[in-house]
């Protein structure tokens, strides 16, 4: 077995285990995926937050109608696990955003968020997955949570919640991979946008990204483990690079 084989994943809770194998069992089934590169050195990172080793696993791969489909794993001694994925449409498709973050510690999964946003920021999703997503099943989770101020990027079909069961995990799993089917699915069949609409799709991603930057508490973990310049790059090169 080669050194950089993933172990984080096998020691991390049961649904951010079984998201990341759902995620990359979906991407390959639908893509012939290429490999994308990471800045140098970012691809596999150690360090420490509060004497405990704080991991960080990458993987990236590429297709034509992604310009970058990131899954990190992260894991924080062991009271912090986390799992954040975001798939990058090209700007010459009109996709939306997936992205996914899962956040636990000590056995329980405090965010499990997931969805499919609209690449410019309050506009409807394109009609053929707003069309496949609302006839997907009304879930009702016990606890849903309140999304920050910088989530009006986020659809009316964003999940956020704190499962409270083995239930509800497997709710919160299976319908991030329902998102993952349509979105692949779509994706694929789609065809690419004029440079004008190119220009503006762009530029919605790029908001994207400025919000999710706006991420304090994503920002206080990368900062209190590695110092503030260290975060900033990584979440601006790593987690939420703009075309
Ligand atoms: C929340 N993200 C969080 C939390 C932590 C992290 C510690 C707080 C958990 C809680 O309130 O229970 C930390 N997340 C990380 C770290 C990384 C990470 C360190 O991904 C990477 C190394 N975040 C994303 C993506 C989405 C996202 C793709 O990366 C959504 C598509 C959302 N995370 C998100 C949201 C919150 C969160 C909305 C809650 C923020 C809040 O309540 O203020």
């Amino acid at each position: 077995m080669s050194t950089s084989t993933p172990t984080l994943r096998s020691q991390q809770h049961p649904l951010i285990r079984q998201l990341a194998d759902c995620i990359e069992a979906v991407w390959h089934q639908h893509f012939d995926l290429s490999s994308y590169d990471l800045p140098d050195e970012l691809g596999y990172v150690e360090g420490r937050l509060e004497g405990e080793k704080l991991t960080i696993e990458n993987r990236c791969y590429q297709t034509p109608q992604f310009r970058k489909m990131h899954l990190e794993l992260a894991k924080v001694g062991n009271i912090l696990d986390i799992l954040h994925c975001v798939m990058f449409p090209r700007p010459e498709y009109d996709l939306p955003m997936f992205g996914s973050d899962l956040v636990g510690g000590r056995g329980q999964i405090s965010a499990a968020i997931a969805d499919l946003s609209p690449v410019i920021s309050g506009q409807p999703l394109p009609e053929s997955y707003t069309c496949k997503l609302s006839a997907l099943k009304k879930l009702n989770f016990s606890q849903p949570r309140e999304l920050p101020e910088w989530g009006n990027i986020f659809s009316e079909f964003c999940i956020f919640v704190r499962p409270t069961s083995g239930e509800e995990e497997a709710m919160f799993l299976l319908r991030v991979q329902e998102f993952l089917e349509i979105h692949c699915r779509t994706a694929i069949a789609s065809t690419p946008v004029s440079h004008e609409q190119a220009m503006q799709i762009l530029a919605g991603q790029r908001n994207y990204c400025t919000k999710q930057q706006q991420n304090d508490k994503t920002r206080r973990v990368l900062e209190k483990a590695f110092g503030s310049a260290w975060a900033e790059h990584y979440m601006t090169t790593v987690l939420f690079d703009m075309p």
